[in-house]
């Protein structure tokens, strides 16, 4: 049977990438609740993830969002990162608070409007140059509310050029992932709803444009995992944001609402070989801390993806492909839940004591005193998605 001390290695591997923005005030449209704590600054929200990584020893980057994390000097900004034992990551784009881009930016039918959206893709690719970050993401908001509001085929013609545009500026050693989302903002039709549409247009673009996978972005009901296996085979899965829902893009905890759904996304990315540095798939968190504490909602994500992860690593795949070529069915099934029961929490917990980290994170953060410092430090923090 395999134990927890026999996975180790590649459990070694993971590295989850946390969003600046979980660590800011968010909410819903009807009230964003202030936490105490929360940062001021993007020099604060690293602070914070630095002291995810330091418990956890699996978040050693922080994904920023342009403009909301706009500085003057971004190659101060990582060497502020280097001191808190953090890297900066994926570069997110916002083409999505502008009144210009109400009927679009990459897809909008105005070459003007288009072109403020390319350019501000070049804006976070500078950043990206000083950061030395390797993904920009993007992710639109662009569709339309109605039947006929929009030419839906055109626009893709005009995501593609616009795609181009962006994709020609990338640097050798940079990527372009590209989100996509069923609905919301826009209800009657999205721009880039599903993984094919992201998939036709990365393809075209070249080897640098890859899918990225928010969890929570999919219709109810949608094997998520499928497509996680269809687009490692590709070659096309560049990213994850990792998050859970119970509703519509809910952007809780991820494994909160449906550990078993986490633990079949990771299976297949252990099958597909994602867990290694050089798969090229990055693991990252897009997540928003409505009601809990920032930092502890952080510390439990990591957490979660690491259990789930252990669990994929823990299933017999020798005898799962025995049970499934010789047409067991039950007994494959058995296999794969078997690993899933697994309370892996015992041994993760004695093995990150081996390495010198807290047993119970969790705890550890709350006996830190860290949170009384930034409490009684820091007033007035900012909301996540409105910038300083
Ligand atoms: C909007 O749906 C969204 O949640 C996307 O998932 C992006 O990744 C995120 O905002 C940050 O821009
Ligand atoms: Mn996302
Ligand atoms: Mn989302």
């Amino acid at each position: 049977m395999t134990v927890i001390d026999d996975i180790t290695p590649e459990l070694e591997q993971l590295a989850i990438e946390v969003p600046s923005w979980a660590y800011g005030n968010s909410g819903t449209r009807f009230k964003v609740f202030a936490t105490p704590g929360t940062p001021r600054t993007v020099q604060e929200k690293i602070a914070d993830a630095g002291m995810v990584h330091r418990l956890t020893g699996l978040a050693p980057s922080v994904a920023l969002h342009i403009p909301w994390d706009k500085v003057d000097d971004y190659g101060a900004l990582a060497s502020y990162a280097a001191d808190h034992g953090m890297t900066l990551g994926t570069v997110n784009s916002n083409t999505f608070q502008d009144d210009d881009y109400k009927f679009g930016s990459l897809t909008h039918s105005d070459a003007a409007v288009r072109n403020k959206a390319i350019d501000h893709m070049y804006e976070c690719i500078e950043v990206m140059n000083v950061t030395g970050s390797r993904d920009l993401k993007i992710w639109l908001a662009d569709g339309s509310n109605y039947p006929g509001q929009a030419d839906m085929r055109s626009r893709q013609d005009w995501l593609q050029d616009s795609l181009r545009a962006v994709y020609d500026r990338l640097g050798e050693n940079q990527r372009l992932v590209l989100e996509y989302k069923f609905f919301e903002p826009a209800f009657y039709h999205t721009d880039v709803p599903d993984w094919g549409t992201s998939y036709a247009h990365c393809l075209q673009l070249g080897e640098k444009a890859l899918v990225c996978l928010d969890t929570g972005h999919h219709a109810p009901g949608t094997n998520i995992e499928f497509i996680v296996a269809q687009l490692i085979r590709l070659g096309k899965l560049g990213s994850f944001d990792f998050n859970s829902r119970f509703y519509a893009d809910d952007d809780l905890i991820v494994g909160a609402a449906d550990p078993f759904q986490l633990f079949r996304i990771m299976a297949e990315v252990v099958r597909g070989g994602g867990l290694s540095p050089d798969s090229g798939i990055a693991l990252m968190l897009d997540q928003c801390h409505n009601l809990e504490e920032k930092i502890p909602g952080q510390l439990r994500s990591v957490l979660n993806v690491q259990e789930m992860t252990a669990r994929a690593l823990l299933i017999d795949r020798p005898a799962l492909t025995a049970a499934q070529e010789s047409g067991d069915v039950l007994g494959a099934n058995a296999i794969l839940m078997d690993a899933f029961y697994t309370d892996v929490r015992p041994g993760l917990a004695a093995w990150r004591e081996s390495k010198g980290l807290p047993a119970d994170s969790m705890d550890a953060y709350r006996a830190s005193g860290y949170q009384d410092r930034i409490n009684s430090e820091r007033q007035g923090g900012q909301q996540a998605g409105w910038g300083a």
